[in-house]
């Protein structure tokens, strides 16, 4: 029930996300972007949600950008009223070296606090930093959510980016957890 399909097409991409947060980790991603699929892969397996991405374009920049969009997007739609989630969410995960903690809140207004501790210089295979950054900013803006997410610290690039989606993922799966009969709010509205 809680599912939402949608597509983009504009000049410069050509996205298809489709969602289901009521799912068991199925996924089915090609963005054409060997980083990008490995993280929205680790997203998928790690919150529970079936998850298929298709995405194409001119730049890297347009397609992650656009893949944060409309995945955001299919966040909220999927949520609908939000009767009965959890609402917030939070995970303190480890990737080796590095340390992440994601908290979140699916509260209809969106706040990014961001802090990946990233080497501004380097790229990550084949994604740039700021790259990343913009994803994290796309997707929050569009599911209307507060989103703080920290690397507390590491020292490989790599790990330190996957330890975040792995603890956005693991907070995602707290959130949307149906937990209740109402809407978690006490304005009534969320
Ligand atoms: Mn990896």
């Amino acid at each position: 029930m809680r599912k939402s399909k949608k597509t983009r097409k504009t000049a410069e991409t050509d996205i298809l996300v489709e969602l289901n947060l009521d799912g068991t980790g199925k996924f089915e991603i090609t963005t054409g972007l060997k980083f990008m699929d490995h993280m929205l892969i680790l997203l998928t397996r790690h919150s529970g949600i079936d998850l298929k991405v298709n995405a194409s374009g001119d730049l890297t920049h347009h397609i992650i950008e656009d893949i944060g969009i409309l995945l955001g997007d299919c966040f909220l739609s999927a949520l609908g009223d939000k009767k009965g989630i959890n609402r917030y969410g939070s995970a303190l995960i480890p990737m080796d070296d590095s340390l992440a903690r994601c908290v979140i809140d699916f509260s209809s207004r969106k706040t990014l606090v961001l802090e990946l501790n990233l080497n501004e210089e380097c790229n990550i295979e084949d994604v740039a930093i700021e790259d990343i950054r913009h994803f994290f900013n796309s997707f929050a803006e569009n599911a209307k959510m507060n989103l703080h997410l920290h690397v507390l610290y590491g020292e490989d690039q790599h790990h330190k980016v996957e330890a975040a989606f792995k603890a956005l993922a693991r907070a995602i799966r707290e959130a949307i957890k149906i937990t209740s009969s109402e809407i978690p709010s006490t304005k009534g509205v969320l």
